[in-house]
């Protein structure tokens, strides 16, 4: 009961959580409020449970201030997509909405969904229903819930991808809100429901401490970062079965410059678990977190923090207290990269997979490359689905030869070949940063493509230009493009200045170290060229760029999340 929580102590998102009534707040109220193209500060928390978020066109902020205007408001939309797969139907119905209502462009984020920005209040409701009316929806995209569940991407890589596949959207399914909330608001379903009925037997009023993230993964491949998610599961093969899972716990990746309680955190392998396990592990390491997370700052909120606070070990008891989540010793397993394998592949099913670079996530119509357009023409002929991968990238999955042959010439038809992208540029991700970012202290997206540029010149210098070396950069420390799992790091620290972080492994397994701080463009180029330089010359076989910065004492190694300093 309210009256039992003391609200003083703890953060103020509790109570607007407990008070919203199983998350209606007064959105209603505030999207018919018009006066202002903003909703109400508790509603812009409410909302990001329902896949939105209040943001306004940071570049033109002086205007409007010289204009007395409130900001140039608009709204994120993010799609709940499990595993990032998409039919062509549907990504014909995002396209079109990101013209009509959006700035134009489908954003792919880091965890394998599409964003929509600039998206005005008068068209929010109909957005968001025209999302569903394509049977995707936005439910628990954001918000202190689970998020969008991540699995493995590229059907050519196992024959086992189906399998976990399914998984990701079975867990998806079991975590998420029961509110019915969501359809009141958005799709005006006033829904029965049963008043003796738990609304959210899982969650309770004021749902978890924080967001929640997990990951499936077939090794060698991590292209989801496994180490980075709160709850990760790796696949277990033998004798081409899925035997089950790895059991990983506790990653994450946002910190705080100047709070240094707060840092990136790889996550621990704590066990095994057969596969119809998966769901109750999954459910108890929730319910650990909802009884346990802090309520009380929510910069020490997440699981990684749980964890350290009370120990790896009180978390395995806890697990392993519940019927059904006891796990056994882990089992071995390889991982070789976290970025993705370009180009076509055949599967085992016989079908062709095209994973395609899309520089940034952002599919978008430029001057030189129609890539929006080619995507919609493709979608339109193929016989497959998309999927959206870890690295902002997507695959064309599934189609068959003749399809096969129509992509490549649609591609070429739009100047969109897949042609020679450099190995740098191809390990690249940056978060979405200016102008809609309210975090944002830096560029990202709309600059990392030019520093790499610059980089390529220096890297063809030295014959490094195939190399492959992930290089991420967020324009500020939550770590969206998850730049701390980067061979090279780069984290903004103000306009037009980076950290510089080395040392990252490139199977993402090892966290990077700072080593330099508050660079311009031109102190990267000068403090990267003699780096460069001596891989090339020094370099021991097959040696990645993030281990031989570590041999070659440019950074220590980082063996966990504490050691960290930004
Ligand atoms: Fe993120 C907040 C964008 C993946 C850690 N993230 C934000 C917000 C919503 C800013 C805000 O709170 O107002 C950003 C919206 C920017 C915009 O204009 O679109 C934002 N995050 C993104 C995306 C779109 C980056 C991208 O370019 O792809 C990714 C969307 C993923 C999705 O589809 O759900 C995105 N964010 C991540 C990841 C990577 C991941 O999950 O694999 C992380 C690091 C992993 C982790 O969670 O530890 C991440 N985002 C954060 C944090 C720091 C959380 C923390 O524990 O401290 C924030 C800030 C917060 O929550 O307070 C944040
Ligand atoms: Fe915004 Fe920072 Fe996330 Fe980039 S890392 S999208 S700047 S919150």
């Amino acid at each position: 009961m309210s009256e039992e929580i003391n609200w003083k102590e703890l953060s103020g998102l509790e109570k607007i959580k407990y008070d919203s009534n199983y998350l209606r707040g007064t959105l209603e109220e505030s999207l018919a409020d018009p006066l202002t193209g903003a909703i109400s500060p508790s509603d812009r928390q409410i909302s990001k449970f329902h896949g939105t978020y209040l943001q306004w066109d940071r570049d033109l902020d002086k205007e409007r201030k010289q204009q007395k205007l409130e900001p140039a408001f608009s709204f994120l939309i993010r799609v709940r997509m499990p595993g990032g797969v998409i039919s062509p139907q549907q990504w014909l119905q995002m396209d079109v909405l990101s013209d009509k209502y959006a700035n134009g462009t489908l954003k792919i984020t880091t965890r394998q969904t599409f964003q929509l920005h600039g998206v005005l209040k008068k068209n929010l409701k109909k957005t968001i229903r025209q999302i569903n009316d394509s049977l995707l929806d936005t439910i628990a995209a954001c918000g202190d819930v689970n998020r969008n569940v991540m699995c493995h991407a590229n059907p050519a890589e196992s024959p086992l991808y189906p399998e976990i596949m399914e998984l990701s959207k079975e867990i998806g399914r079991h975590l998420m809100p029961r509110t019915k909330a969501y359809h009141e608001i958005w799709l005006d379903e006033k829904l029965i429901v049963d008043s003796k009925e738990e609304i959210e037997p899982l969650y309770g009023r004021r749902y978890l401490p924080r967001k929640f993230k997990i990951a499936i993964i077939i090794p060698p491949q991590n292209d989801c970062d496994i180490f980075s998610q709160d709850l990760g599961f790796i696949a277990i093969v033998e004798e081409e079965k899925i035997i089950g899972y790895n059991v990983v716990v506790g990653g994450g990746l946002g910190s705080t410059f100047g709070n240094t309680s707060t840092y990136p955190r790889t996550g621990n392998v704590i066990g095994f678990c057969t596969p119809d396990q998966v769901l109750k592990v999954a459910e108890q390491v929730v319910l650990i977190q909802r009884d346990n997370g802090n309520r009380v700052d929510r910069k020490l909120a997440r699981l990684k923090y749980t964890i350290d606070r009370l120990g790896l070990d009180w978390f395995k008891n806890e697990l392993q207290k519940q019927p059904g989540s006891s796990l056994i010793e882990a089992k071995p397993f390889k991982l070789t990269r976290n970025g993705d394998n370009y180009g076509w592949k055949k599967g085992t099913d016989d079908k062709w997979h095209l994973t395609y670079f899309v520089e940034g996530g952002r599919v978008k119509n430029s001057d030189e490359i129609q890539l929006k357009s080619a995507i919609r023409e493709i979608a339109g002929i193929s016989d497959g689905n998309f999927i959206l991968t870890g690295n902002q990238n997507v695959i064309i999955a599934g189609v068959s030869e003749k399809v096969k042959n129509q992509v490549n010439a649609i591609l070429e038809k739009n100047n969109a070949s897949p042609g020679n992208i450099s190995g740098l540029r191809k390990n690249s991700i940056s978060c979405v940063a200016l102008p809609t970012c309210p975090l944002a202290f830096s560029e990202a997206e709309r600059y990392l493509p030019t520093l790499i540029t610059k980089l390529e010149n220096k890297l063809k210098e030295y014959k490094l230009l195939k190399e492959e070396i992930v290089i991420r950069m967020t324009g500020c420390p939550n770590g969206c493009g998850r730049p701390y799992l980067a061979e090279i790091g780069l984290i903004g620290k103000s306009l037009g200045y980076y950290n510089l972080y080395l040392g990252g492994s490139f199977d993402g397994t090892r966290l990077n170290k700072l080593y330099k701080e508050t660079l311009s463009e031109q102190e990267i180029l000068e403090v990267l060229d003699p780096i460069f330089k001596d891989y090339a010359q020094n370099r021991q076989e097959n040696e990645k760029l993030g281990d031989f910065v570590i041999r070659t004492n440019y950074v220590t190694e980082i063996k966990e999340g504490k050691e960290f300093q930004h």
